[in-house]
């Protein structure tokens, strides 16, 4: 069976993809030895079936986090048939920085430009004959949330598949590609695969190549000492510096309007601002809580605000009534929280009143049913285990409904990217809180 590989930046798309097209095949595991995720899946609309394994998302192949281990060595080390490069059209140049790093790697590649309905609702466009001309790999425009464009991508990588493909760099400062040509010819006689990608990652000091081929350096080291240290910038640098030239000088992306601000740009410069951003989320999380658990809804109660009204106290309070006038109105958690209480009370009071053969409602049907064994173990047994959990549902449905509307209008997303700078102090992304926050359902 052919192997595919989908490599992308996070956020580009490729769990979209991965799910379009593996659909039920699709299975969760996780990587050897780090707890990453593993998705793999097969595809079947081909003449051959093809097993498609969505990589980490990652944003260069130099391995910093557990995730661009991962793709790397499944790169280096695995041999996918084909590399499904998922580029997120409407951040092309952030995302075609690691593109540069793919297409050097001996590898058939194919470019998916995907959220190509965003690009086009907004009116600009790409030159994809120029990109292909460019990077001398196919380039198919596809929508993975539309499921546009995928057949055409499957074929093309199905395609690509039958030849080889040597890496290419598009680094053109001279010095560096002297010192790649030196390490290259080194590496060549010593039979490394993929000598190009291992000779810049090389020359990067990256931390795995020269731990594994170090030694080689020395190659080097004897007239080019000074050139070395700061090789790891030059050639970020460098790898910057050409796509941004490529996006200019071939006009590769042209915009409709080239200063259009969109509202989504104006609502997201408040929401993630570092003062207001921040003041809005405490904001929204307190009222989030606040609509969820408080007995006394906008502090009304502490202002002087009571209610005398009997069957009005009844309504708000499931129909408990103590006598008292009522401080404030209960929040729409409390207050679904009590007829809750309200309907398994009176369902173990029905079964307490069936299990006393039908004596006196109330308290006497209670004792009754508690002095028998079956009475005791359905009313205080049962019964009561399903009422305690019970009184906590309204209040994880409605938490769950804020989460999940903050979640899917991308709220959740600004939140973790606001956090992310204090999170990281303590060794996490930002992303942690939304189980955090999730977490808050079980806590209660
Ligand atoms: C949210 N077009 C459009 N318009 N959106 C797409 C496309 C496309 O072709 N492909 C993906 N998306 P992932 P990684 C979201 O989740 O596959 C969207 O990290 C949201 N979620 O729907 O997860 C996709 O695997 C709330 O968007 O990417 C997803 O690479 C508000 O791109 C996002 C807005 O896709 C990332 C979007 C609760």
């Amino acid at each position: 069976m052919l192997h595919f590989a989908l490599i992308g930046n996070p956020n580009s798309g490729k769990t979209t993809l991965f799910n379009s097209l593996t659909g039920s095949t699709a299975h969760v595991g996780n990587w050897p030895g780090v707890t990453v995720e593993k998705k793999s899946g097969t595809y079947k609309k081909l003449k051959e079936k093809i097993d498609i394994v969505d990589l980490p998302g990652i944003y260069s192949l130099s391995p910093y986090t557990p995730e661009e281990i991962v793709s790397r060595n499944y790169l280096l080390d695995e041999h996918p048939d084909v590399v499904i490069n998922v580029v997120d059209a409407t951040n092309l140049e952030r995302n075609l920085y690691l593109t540069t790093q793919v297409l050097e790697i001996d590898i058939p590649v194919v470019i998916a430009l995907n959220m190509s309905d965003v690009v086009k609702k907004s009116g600009d466009s790409i030159d994809i004959k120029a990109l292909e001309k460019e990077f001398n790999v196919p380039i198919v425009e596809i929508s993975a949330l539309r499921q546009e464009g995928l057949e055409k991508l499957m074929e093309k990588a199905y395609e690509a598949s039958k030849y080889t493909r040597t890496g290419k760099t598009y680094i053109s400062n001279e010095k560096i590609l002297s010192l790649v040509k030196e390490v290259k010819k080194v590496y060549e006689t010593n039979n490394i695969d993929n000598s190009l990608f291992h000779s810049l990652k090389l020359l990067e000091n990256d931390e795995v190549e020269t731990k594994i081929n170090g030694a080689y350096k020395s190659v080097l080291e004897k007239e080019n000492k000074d050139e070395l240290d700061d090789l790891e910038a030059i050639i970020a640098d460098e790898r910057y510096k050409y796509i941004s030239n490529l996006m200019e000088s071939k006009n590769i992306k042209t915009f409709k309007e080239k200063t259009k601000v969109t509202k989504s740009d104006k609502i997201d410069k408040v929401l993630t601002h570092r003062v207001f951003g921040l003041l809005i989320f405490i904001a929204i999380m307190f009222f989030v809580f606040h609509f969820t658990f408080s007995s006394d809804l906008f502090f009304m109660g502490k202002m002087g605000l009571t209610i005398e009204n009997e069957g009005f106290i009844k309504f708000l309070k499931g129909m408990e009534y103590e006598g008292e006038p009522l401080n404030g109105i209960p929040s729409l958690g409390v207050f679904l929280q009590s007829w809750m209480g309200w309907v398994t009370g009176h369902l173990k009071e029905g079964f307490a009143w069936l299990c006393s053969g039908c004596a006196e409602y109330g308290e006497v049907a209670n004792e009754i049913a508690s002095s028998t064994w079956y009475g005791s173990l359905i009313c205080d047994g049962v019964l009561t285990g399903i009422d305690s959990v019970c009184s906590f549902i309204p209040q994880i449905m409605l938490l769950f409904l804020f989460i999940s509307i903050m979640e899917d209008t991308g709220y959740m997303a600004r939140i973790a990217f606001i956090l992310d700078r204090a999170f990281r102090k303590f060794g996490l992304s930002g992303k942690a809180f939304i189980p955090m926050l999730t977490g808050f359902g079980c806590s209660v």
